[in-house]
């Protein structure tokens, strides 16, 4: 059986500090979860602070990702658009636990991505595990990469427990599985 997810070196790392700077224009974002189609700050599961890149405002950066999503499509997925990426960044004591990106309103998501916007050396733990088998496995940590898989992946954050890691995470949207 091959891997459930893909990795591709999407940007260089100056263009990982672009997307960065273009992020933090925008204002910041706690980081919640949604249960029940309700939002809100769950800082048990999850903590960092996020910003938004809107595909419709910087379109380059988006349609760079969307790019190679389609590109790397494994699964052949039926997909139609990545809307925008949000910019993660986890501090020391920040972390996601085990879940997926998948269900309830978001049953229309095909795809996760992540890219790894930090130099792996700027930080300690904040590993991002996909639970896919006996065996965790580990999203790419090199700078510019992008580890893809399916949003219904039960997948984690670990603490970061010194610097900061910075990512770029987005959903690409398609019909509904059928
Ligand atoms: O930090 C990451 O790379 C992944 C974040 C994550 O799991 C999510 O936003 O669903």
């Amino acid at each position: 059986m091959g891997h459930v997810w893909q990795t591709v070196d999407i940007w260089t790392p100056q263009q990982c500090e672009f997307v960065k700077e273009t992020a933090l224009e925008g204002p910041a974002h706690g980081a919640g979860v949604q249960q029940d189609g309700v939002r809100g700050p769950r800082p048990d599961i999850r903590s960092a602070t996020r910003w938004f890149v809107d595909g419709r405002h910087h379109p380059l950066i988006v349609e760079s990702v969307w790019d190679a999503v389609r590109r790397h499509n494994v699964w052949g997925f039926d997909i139609e658009v990545l809307p925008g990426i949000e910019v993660i960044r986890y501090e020391p004591g920040d972390f996601y636990k085990s879940h997926t990106d998948w269900g309830g309103t978001w049953t229309n998501r095909k795809l996760t991505v992540s890219i790894q916007l930090s130099d792996p050396g700027d930080y300690d733990g904040g590993q991002v595990g996909l639970h896919v088998g006996p065996e965790d496995d580990f999203a790419e940590t090199r700078q510019g990469w992008m580890t893809m898989w399916p949003s219904w992946t039960l997948h984690s954050v670990a603490p970061v427990t010194e610097g900061a890691r910075w990512a770029a995470v987005g959903w690409v949207l398609g019909p509904l599985f059928r």
